[in-house]
């Protein structure tokens, strides 16, 4: 039996900074720090990979491995995948030719901190390793299930998930006539998509029945809009100070979001009622799925 990286009762404090620190040693050892003149390009995706930020996924990705008892390490390799593939997605919007934004994580952007092309080129290298990785033999000794996370992963970041859904959001900026099913199709795409991923991925490590996979897909897909949610109300009532990124930047480029449809109070309401929906999801689970609900009330509740 696989020793559970976090034993029952765990709080999920505890949890979220371990996931840091784990993902981020192992981030800084799949990068590596080649020497030769491509160095440039390396120091840009660790500088993008280890900035600080919640390691959100990661951390779904081993809560939800250790409901199947998978060895830490392979769920280590799928966490960094998935980080790799958010901090590339987090420096191709922050370009010029999207967000064009200045500050990420408490940080200037990468193409500030270096400039547009190394941007450009360290978002490709991180999405590409993040494929490497998973492909690795470190991620699990079945060929099939490494085939099967390499696909998903596929799936939820190429343009039917988080590019089509960022594709979508760059159209919808001149387009103020959305509705809340037009924003929620939107979002699942582009934020929700990965998020399902990371909880899917500990399943298929751990060749879960089919039920299972359904129980966590429902949980994700509830959490992924709550968590879309709150990001939508710290736009609106964050501190650039505790997010670490411009705050205003939704109703300045008149995007239509969740709370520009709904207000304040009713997006609230629905972030809350989506939490309970996600808990409710992880009945089957019992105790062992914990941290899970823990993350479901932590997403609403976080200032960052
Ligand atoms: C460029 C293909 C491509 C896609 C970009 C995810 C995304 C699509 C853009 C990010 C813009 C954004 C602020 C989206 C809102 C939700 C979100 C992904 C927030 C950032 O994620 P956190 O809060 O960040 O988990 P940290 O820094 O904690 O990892």
């Amino acid at each position: 039996m696989t020793e559970l990286l976090w034993p029952h009762g765990t709080d999920l404090s505890l949890a979220l900074s371990e996931t840091v620190q784990l993902t981020d040693s192992s981030l800084e050892k799949l990068i590596g720090a080649p020497q030769g003149l491509e160095a440039r390009v390396f120091d840009a995706m660790r500088y993008a990979a280890l900035a600080p930020g919640k390691r959100l996924r990661p951390f779904l990705v081993l809560a939800s491995a250790q409901l199947f008892s998978v060895a830490r390490r392979s769920a280590l390799q799928a966490a960094c995948a998935i980080e790799m593939v958010h901090a590339y997605s987090l420096v191709h919007d922050d370009l010029p030719a999207m967000d064009n934004s200045d500050l990420r994580r408490g940080r200037p952007t990468c193409h500030k901190a270096f400039d547009d092309a190394t941007a450009v080129l360290a978002g490709d290298g991180l999405l590409t390793m993040a494929f490497e990785v998973l492909a690795q033999p470190d991620t699990h000794g079945d060929p099939a299930v490494r085939c099967e996370l390499v696909a998903a992963l596929a799936q939820a970041a190429g343009s039917n998930g988080m590019v089509g859904g960022q594709m979508i959001d760059l159209l919808a900026e001149h387009q103020t006539d959305l509705d809340i099913g037009a924003i929620t199709r939107l979002q699942r795409l582009k934020t929700g998509a990965l998020i399902a991923f990371a909880c899917e991925a500990g399943a298929i490590l751990g060749k879960a029945p089919q039920e299972a996979r359904l129980a966590l897909r429902g949980y994700a897909h509830d959490l992924g809009l709550a968590f879309q949610i709150a990001d939508d109300l710290l736009d609106v009532e964050g501190t650039t100070d505790a997010t670490g990124k411009p705050v205003g930047a939704d109703a300045a480029a008149g995007k239509v979001t969740f709370v520009s449809i709904l207000g304040a109070e009713r997006a609230r309401a629905q972030a809350n009622l989506l939490v309970g929906q996600a808990i409710a999801h992880l009945e089957p689970f019992e105790e062992r799925a914990d941290l899970l609900r823990q993350a479901a009330s932590f997403v609403v509740e976080r200032r960052t």
